[in-house]
């Protein structure tokens, strides 16, 4: 009962810091916009987009709380901005997986971009089959006051990768299932993972062979 009452009281505090929470939503604008300059600078230069598509989203208060709950840390407001690392999170859809490395680069070859934490879930997948990279890094955020650092995590990840992601999400959601069932579902999307890494790959590899070919014609 008391954890309830914290819990509520957290996301309340979380929800009136409107100040707290327009640094995350700037920080956002922020991300989105020097990836949106890659994008168009690749469109112009190479004739080509390494973003299919970019999604910004702003961690709601439950979402924040359940996450402190989750990982066993006090219902302290205090603790938000050191210990949440994704309540400003963007996520970048791109072709081919080396878009993913090359768009990563690029963002930590930026002065305004801070990397604080790196984790290559397509190097090591989780076992439950989840692909991507992540990056939380710092950007600066200027305000009257002076400068803010602000955090943002960057998920990066193929089409295929997000596809996969979202079905996952799902099935996460769907507490009421037999367990058995839900047992096997898992099974089946590492499986499903497995076989979205080949395709990746094949895709790739294809994508390669006719951009050789048409390096040879011109
Ligand atoms: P939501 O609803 O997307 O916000 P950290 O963020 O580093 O403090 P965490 O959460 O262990 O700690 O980091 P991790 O593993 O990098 O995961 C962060 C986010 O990646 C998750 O946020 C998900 O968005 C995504 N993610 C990670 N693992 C999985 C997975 O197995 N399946 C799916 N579908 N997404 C995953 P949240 O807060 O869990 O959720």
């Amino acid at each position: 009962m008391v954890k309830v009452a914290e819990r509520r009281k957290i996301e309340d505090e979380i929800r009136n810091a409107t100040e707290f929470m327009t640094l995350y939503r700037c920080a956002l604008m922020e991300v989105e916009t020097i990836l949106k300059v890659l994008n168009e600078q690749f469109s112009r230069l190479e004739d080509y987009n390494p973003i299919e598509t970019i999604k910004t989203r702003l961690k709601t208060p439950e979402s924040i709380a359940e996450k402190m709950e989750r990982r066993g840390l006090p219902f302290d407001f205090r603790l938000v901005k050191d210990e949440i690392n994704d309540i400003a999170g963007v996520r970048v859809v791109c072709p081919f997986i080396t878009d993913i490395y090359m768009l990563s680069e690029r963002l930590l070859g930026r002065e305004d971009i801070r990397l604080l934490e790196y984790k290559d879930y397509i190097k090591e997948p989780k076992k439950n089959g989840y692909r991507s990279v992540h990056l939380i890094v710092e950007v600066p955020i200027f305000l009257q006051e002076g400068k803010r650092m602000v955090k943002v995590e960057i998920q990066l990840r193929t089409i295929a990768m997000d596809f996969w992601a979202s079905l996952d999400h799902r099935l996460s959601y769907k507490k009421e299932m037999d367990p058995a069932i839900t047992q096997q579902l898992h099974e089946e999307l590492i499986a499903c993972s497995n076989e979205s890494a080949k395709l990746d790959e094949r895709m790739e590899a294809v994508r390669n062979a006719i951009d050789q070919r048409r390096k040879v014609r011109h």
